[in-house]
């Protein structure tokens, strides 16, 4: 055995289970998956180069937070018809296409979409301390989340409306997400329920008794203290916009003209 075939039993470069059903949080409503070692090292680096090299106006700065949006932002919930750059295609896209839901039929997650892919990525950047209020994504898109975490470790909380319509400010479940892993939710966890992150500088209160997803993660060791101290984390969602127009391309021929 040489050393780099040692190094992969130690730490594959990337694991993907056989369907996705292997993964699912079993203590969540329908339905959640969490596959750690969903990217490489490598890939994991590359994806970090390219979105700290893409062009300034990328970056919407928000108050303490940036993101980028490819293709391009939605217009009235709409996505203008575009090709997604070859770096968030590679290895995610076809990655995600490639396994299925159950071992028992062909269809993968976006099998049930209008696109039957994702089409859009938003790029979300939390330095430490820095969260994102609970809030729903809404109805532009099919209700399948796809979460590819870069560079640090992080916390999702899902929360729950009470009888009375407003939010129940405890969350009801708690995700550690670890750099390279992929989240996937959908159906109840998409329509019913509300995400966030927390504004805190460390997640704290780290076991199997109050993490969803604790009996799938890849480093528990590393949490055994019960913290993750943050660091600057990046999130990739994959999603599919239900409405596409074909406008960008009707504009770019009369522009040829
Ligand atoms: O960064 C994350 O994991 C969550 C991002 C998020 O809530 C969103 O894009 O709507």
């Amino acid at each position: 055995m040489t050393d780099s075939e040692d190094l992969t039993l130690v730490n594959p470069a990337y694991f993907l289970p056989a369907s996705l059903e292997e993964s699912k949080i079993q203590s969540l409503p329908s339905s959640a998956y969490y596959i750690p070692n969903f990217i490489s090292a490598e890939e994991e680096k590359v994806i970090l180069d390219k979105i700290a090299n893409a062009p300034k106006p990328r970056w919407k700065q928000l108050t303490h937070r940036r993101l980028q949006t490819w293709p391009s932002d939605l217009v009235k919930d709409t996505l203008i018809d575009a090709s997604l750059p070859s770096w968030l295609e590679e290895p995610v896209i076809s990655r995600l296409l490639s396994i299925p839901v159950t071992t028992t039929a062909p269809d993968n997650i976006f099998s049930a979409s209008p696109h039957r892919r994702a089409n859009h990525v938003l790029i979300n950047e939390y330095p430490p301390g820095v969260g994102i209020m609970p809030h729903k994504d809404g109805s532009a898109y099919h209700p399948v989340v796809c979460t590819v975490s870069v560079g640090a470790s992080i916390c999702l909380n899902l929360y729950k409306t009470k009888e009375d319509g407003t939010l129940d400010p405890e969350p009801v479940w708690r995700i550690l997400q670890e750099p390279r892993s992929l989240l996937v939710t959908t159906e109840e966890l998409y329509t019913d329920h509300l995400h966030g992150i927390a504004d805190v500088e460390e997640d704290v209160n780290l076991s199997s008794d109050t993490i969803a997803n604790w009996d799938l993660l890849r480093s528990k060791q590393e949490f055994k203290a019960g913290i993750n101290p943050r660091q600057t984390r990046t999130s990739l969602t994959y999603r599919d916009v239900l409405k596409v127009s074909k406008l960008g391309n009707k504009l770019g021929l009369l522009l040829k003209r």
